[in-house]
């Protein structure tokens, strides 16, 4: 039996109380989760603490490079480790796990290491009466220990997208992985203790969010800034948690993604590019495209085509190269999904293909499977089309103007991510201007530069991370003035 432990100062240790830890694509029992409560918190609160006033805290910059070089060398040489890790978890394609969400745990480190070491500080000469002016220039310092609560749809790329840069800065971190998805916290711990990072400088402790880890590690005084991905609703709990002390948050939150479709795009390449942004993950990505609006003159043609892409998914097995759909994370999403499957009936929706739960043969018939669904004919007011359902699922509506198709894309809460698709590059930059997300992709989905600023507007989000925009957050900047 498995045994998933937290990493405090830099050993493996167990707790009083335990849950259990399922794959979602057979419900095959992966192993034993330690659930850390308030002292588990403590515990690594004051590790995380005392690291920064001991060895980690006189580290070199050359020295925390090197640590952070050698750490993306560690996980590149673990891989397998890590894409069966990450398959077992989330039940999610090894094809998904190779190409993308694995090699970026490596590249997080890598880019952030780069980042550091060539940021420039400002400084400015200042004027003074008596003519010998003075000289201003700023250090950057570490913020100090970082709560990292991270969701499990995509586990280690989203943890290390914040370890990383918390790290580079010279932090020291407390991770709380999803309770759905234990095992790459895990590991990385052991590969800290293969690099050599200092006792204490990356902790992990296990648990729920409620009464449970997470609640403890965002309500600690010792914790100071929290960073956060997952779900508005718990973001809003958090934002309550860090106010005593004014510690600073950095939230990405949820999305409900348009993707907008002109009549000049190039047609076959947009359909590729859909398959993956409704359905990669099972849907399960936060700039995933949930609502779809298309040019009404290739509307029928762009949904039958969508529609004859999401039949030819191919469930099951993880392990096989040829598998492109995988589960759900859990019955209760599995059960949240099938409810917005049902409204969206009672909503008044066409069923275009799926809309049901997936039926699996074999070992596969114990994991969460729903059929990957594309509904049309429901008004912008529906639930389906307003709420973030985090499913293989979207909604596709026609449009004849410009103008209407921004607002259509601006009418909703969250603000993470548009993908549109054109050849008139004029438009593209008209409407990229228009519509309030933090990012737009244009003829393409989730290409990403880690130099780039990453975060949501409106409810999708607070802050930006990615290349020197996450030192805005992981360090806090002073200013010294020198009398000459
Ligand atoms: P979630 O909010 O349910 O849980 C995320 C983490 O928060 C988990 O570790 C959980 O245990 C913890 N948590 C829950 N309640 C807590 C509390 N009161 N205090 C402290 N911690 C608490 O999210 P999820 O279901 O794991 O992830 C899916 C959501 O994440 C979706 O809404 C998705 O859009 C969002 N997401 C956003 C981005 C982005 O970049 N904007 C990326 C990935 C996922
Ligand atoms: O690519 C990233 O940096 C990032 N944060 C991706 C988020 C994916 C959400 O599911």
């Amino acid at each position: 039996m498995k045994e998933f432990k937290h990493f405090i100062n830099g050993n493996f240790v167990t707790s009083k109380q335990t849950f259990d830890n399922f794959c979602p694509a057979n419900g095959r029992y992966l192993g034993v989760v330690y659930e850390g409560l308030e002292s588990e918190v403590d515990l690594a609160a004051e590790a995380a603490h005392a690291a920064l006033r001991g060895p980690w805290g006189k580290f070199s910059l050359d020295e925390r490079v090197s640590i952070l070089n050698k750490i993306a060398d560690e996980i590149t040489r673990r891989f397998d480790d890590f894409v069966e890790a990450e398959m077992a978890d989330t039940g999610q394609p090894r094809s998904v796990m190779e190409h993308a969400f694995i090699p970026r745990a490596a590249a997080n480190f890598r880019i952030f290491s780069d980042v550091i070491k060539s940021v420039p500080n400002e400084s400015f000469m200042t004027d003074t009466p008596d003519g010998a002016g003075a000289l201003n220039y700023t250090r950057r310092a570490p913020k100090g220990v970082i709560g990292v609560i991270c969701p499990w749809n995509a586990p280690l790329l989203l943890m290390t997208w914040k370890v990383a840069p918390a790290l580079a800065c010279g932090n020291t971190v407390i991770v709380k992985p999803s309770e759905e998805t234990p095992a790459t916290a895990t590991l990385l711990g052991e590969v800290m203790q293969a690099v050599g990072l200092p006792d204490g400088v990356y902790n992990v402790v296990h648990g729920k969010g409620e009464k449970s880890a997470g609640a403890f590690i965002t309500a600690h005084p010792k914790v100071d800034a929290i960073t956060f991905t997952g779900e508005t609703r718990t973001g809003t709990s958090i934002m309550k948690a860090a106010a005593p002390g004014m510690r600073d948050v950095s939230f990405e939150l949820g999305g409900k993604n348009a993707g907008i479709v002109f009549a000049d795009c190039d047609f076959d390449k947009a359909i590729d590019s859909f398959v993956r942004s409704v359905f990669l993950n099972c849907g399960q990505v936060c700039l995933g495209t949930e609502r779809v609006y298309v040019e009404r003159s290739i509307f029928t043609r762009f949904v039958n085509t969508l529609a004859d892409r999401a039949r030819a998914l191919k469930p099951g097995d993880f392990n096989d190269k040829s598998t492109t759909l995988g589960p759900l994370i859990s019955p209760q999403h599995k059960e949240k999904v099938l409810s917005y499957y049902r409204r969206a009936v009672e909503e008044g929706a066409n069923i275009v293909t799926g809309g049901d739960v997936m039926e699996m043969e074999g070992e596969w018939v114990g994991g969460n499977w729903v059929q990957p669904t594309i509904w049309t004919g429901l008004p912008e007011t529906a639930s389906v089309v307003q709420e973030e359902i985090f499913g293989p699922c979207c909604h596709i509506a026609p449009f004849d103007k410009e103008d209407e198709v921004i607002e259509f894309a601006n009418a909703s809460e969250y603000g993470l991510s548009t993908t549109i698709w054109t050849s008139d590059l004029s438009r593209a930059h008209r409407l990229a201007a228009a519509i309030e997300v933090g990012i737009t992709w244009v003829n393409s989905w989730f290409l990403r530069d880690l130099r780039t600023a990453f975060g949501g507007s409106k409810q999708s989000g607070i802050g930006r991370e990615g290349g020197v925009h996450s030192l805005e957050f992981y360090t806090e900047l002073r200013n010294i003035c020198i009398k000459l």
